[in-house]
């Protein structure tokens, strides 16, 4: 059977998804385009197909013949509609984050709870992307002994907007990091510290947040949103018998006088690409069975990302390693 799917929002994100959607889900069909804009929600219908267009996310989520809801709407949105998901009884992909706020994934996840059963997948595709599959199935494996460290690097050309500041890394960029070495190492954060270097100009500084794991492993990541010279995520997790790091992903290498070079995407899209199709094809799976991802992210891990994240910022304006207090997870999540 098909499922019938509703994109909401048509934004950079939107769009992308509505063309999974549209291409490389077979035994999905794109529905409806949701987006207040009519004219960007018509394009994206129109390219790709789309049986609908719509403004009113709402009423999208009660439709019947809309049988699961994709939400790359602003983040702000995020939590409401996947509630109202949940209230309509619909499977649910919210792009990341469920919500900055710790307190509205709590209130995604008694939803849930009160109803019995998962709704809600969160999109954070790295989960999916091969080289952190390839790390975690080394570390599962017993190849690499116990984990002692994992290292991430997370730069960005330039920041979307140029009041980026460095709680913003932390709260947007950074939970990309935080949910997928959580995921990777399997175990939640005890503290984080965060730090910024002097730049020469206005422009922020990047990120350097180390963590402490519940299970005594260190995590270092940064985050520089003003790399200048390409997307460029690096990590490596080291264990006590040896470590597994990721390559630029690039499908082809130049050598010319006397020296090489391979190519990086500009953003994310290209880079996680293939890992936002195997996550929607898990989502689509989970709408046509019930059953859910056992890679993709629920509420709880929302609500981890969402926490570490709020602990960082206060991090590096106190300056301090603070402690992130998580409330104890339900059984429901385990
Ligand atoms: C950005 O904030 C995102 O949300 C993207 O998913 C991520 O890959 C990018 O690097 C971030 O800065």
């Amino acid at each position: 059977m098909t499922q019938r799917i509703a994109v909401i929002g048509a934004g950079l994100m939107g769009a992308d998804h509505a063309k999974i959607v549209a291409e490389d889900l077979p035994g999905a069909t794109l529905q409806v385009v949701c987006d207040m804009d009519q004219v960007r929600a018509r394009g994206v219908a129109d390219a790709l197909g789309a049986a609908d267009v719509a403004n009113d996310p709402e009423a999208v989520i009660s439709r019947t013949d809309v049988d699961a809801i994709i939400i790359a709407s602003p983040d702000f949105t995020h939590a409401p509609l996947s509630l109202a998901c949940i209230r309509a009884g619909k499977p649910v992909l919210s792009e990341k984050p469920l919500s900055q706020k710790p307190d509205e994934c709590i209130a995604v996840m008694e939803a849930e709870m009160a109803a019995g059963r998962r709704f809600v997948q969160v999109g954070f595709m790295r989960r999916f992307d091969q080289s952190y599959v390839e790390m975690k199935s080394a570390l599962t494996a017993g190849k690499l002994g116990r984990a002692l460290m994992m290292h991430n690097f997370h730069r960005n050309v330039e920041t979307p907007a140029s009041d980026f500041t460095g709680a913003m890394a932390i709260t947007n960029s950074a939970p990309h990091e935080f949910d997928v070495v959580r995921h990777v190492l399997g175990c939640e954060y005890a503290s984080i510290s965060a730090y910024q270097p002097k730049r020469s100009d206005a422009r922020v500084a990047p990120v350097v947040m180390v963590l402490e794991t519940t299970d005594g492993q260190l995590v270092t990541i940064e985050i520089n949103n003003n790399a200048a010279y390409g997307y460029d995520v690096r990590a490596e997790l080291v264990g006590e018998a040896g470590s597994i790091a990721m390559n630029n992903v690039a499908y082809t290498r130049t050598d010319m006088r006397l020296s090489s070079a391979t190519v990086y995407e500009a953003d994310w899209r290209g880079r996680y690409h293939e890992a936002y199709v195997r996550q929607n094809r898990a989502f689509l799976h989970f709408v046509g069975t019930g059953e859910f991802t056992s890679i993709g992210s629920n509420a709880w891990d929302g609500y981890a990302a969402a926490k570490v994240a709020e602990t960082g910022a206060k991090a590096l304006a106190a300056g301090t390693k603070l402690a992130v207090e998580m409330i104890a997870k339900p059984e429901f999540y385990k």
